[in-house]
């Protein structure tokens, strides 16, 4: 039963069709799928699916990732909050966008994606400083930060990833937290992730949920 609930939700979420999606949701729930199961073998899965495609080069569409991102996040919020017991999380990221940068459609997406792979976000918002992003990943206990930026001077900015670098440094925390950044810029050069003294990049949200999990292991070890 709950192969044919996911292969109904993929490709819903696939259509962009996020009422038909939820519909699945609904009946599956009505049907009596508990709510573990619809996170862990439905939406997980389902987001999956989609890494799978984008690295085989079978590549969704912005609207795809984004519908796809809203509806697995929106579902596992819900979904989560009833849980028989608190869901296991497996680790924490802090994001926002660079100082200046006022693109938020994409951090949106990254942020979905990461909260389907039951990893906890907190979202900074927009025009971030370099500061704001090391003192919240501090008081936040988080392992990743990410920095979101869709022009290339505030990609290359000093208060920026290369300032987030230069903080971490300072205060020694370089391997408790791990920085990823991704955006416009990043995928015009794909070395530019380097330049900014970033640990990894990531071309869409989708990809962004498989290197961050790898870095929040990294973090974590
Ligand atoms: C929509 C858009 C806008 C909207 C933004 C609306 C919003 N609320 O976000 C508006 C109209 C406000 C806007 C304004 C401007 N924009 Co604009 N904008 C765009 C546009 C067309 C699409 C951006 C977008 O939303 N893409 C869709 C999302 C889904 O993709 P994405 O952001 O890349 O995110 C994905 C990945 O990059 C990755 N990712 C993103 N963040 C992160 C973070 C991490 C940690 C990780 C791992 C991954 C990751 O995953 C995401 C999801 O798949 C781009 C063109 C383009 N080709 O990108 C120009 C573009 C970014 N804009 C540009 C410019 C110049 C401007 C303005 C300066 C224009 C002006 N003269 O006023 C202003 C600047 C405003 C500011 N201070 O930020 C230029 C930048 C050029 C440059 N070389 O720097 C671009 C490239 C257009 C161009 N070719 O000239 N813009």
């Amino acid at each position: 039963m709950i192969d044919r609930v996911l292969t109904a939700f993929n490709e819903a979420i696939f259509d962009t069709d996020r009422e038909r999606a939820l519909r699945v949701i609904r009946e599956a729930e009505q049907e009596g799928i508990p709510p573990e199961d619809i996170v862990f073998k439905v939406v997980v899965p389902s987001i999956h699916i989609m890494m799978k495609s984008t690295s085989e080069r079978r590549t969704p569409s912005i609207a795809q990732h984004f519908v796809a991102a809203q509806i697995a996040s929106e579902v596992t919020e819900t979904m989560v909050s009833r849980f028989a017991r608190s869901p296991e999380i497996i680790g924490r990221v802090v994001i926002g966008t660079s100082v200046g940068d006022m693109h938020g459609l994409g951090k949106r997406i990254v942020s979905g994606c990461l909260k389907a792979l039951m990893i906890e976000v907190i979202d900074l918002g927009l025009n971030v400083p370099a500061e704001r992003f090391v003192d919240e990943a501090v008081a936040q206990n988080a392992d990743v930060i990410g920095v979101s930026s869709m022009m290339v001077h505030t990609a290359r900015g000093p208060s920026a990833a290369l300032g987030v670098r230069k903080i971490l440094k300072d205060r020694a925390l370089e391997r408790r937290i791990k920085l990823a950044v991704g955006g416009a810029p990043y995928r015009f050069d794909h070395d530019l992730y380097r330049t900014v003294g970033a640990d990894a990049w990531a071309e869409d949200g989708i990809i962004a949920g498989t290197v961050i999990s790898a870095l929040i292991k990294e973090a974590r070890q």
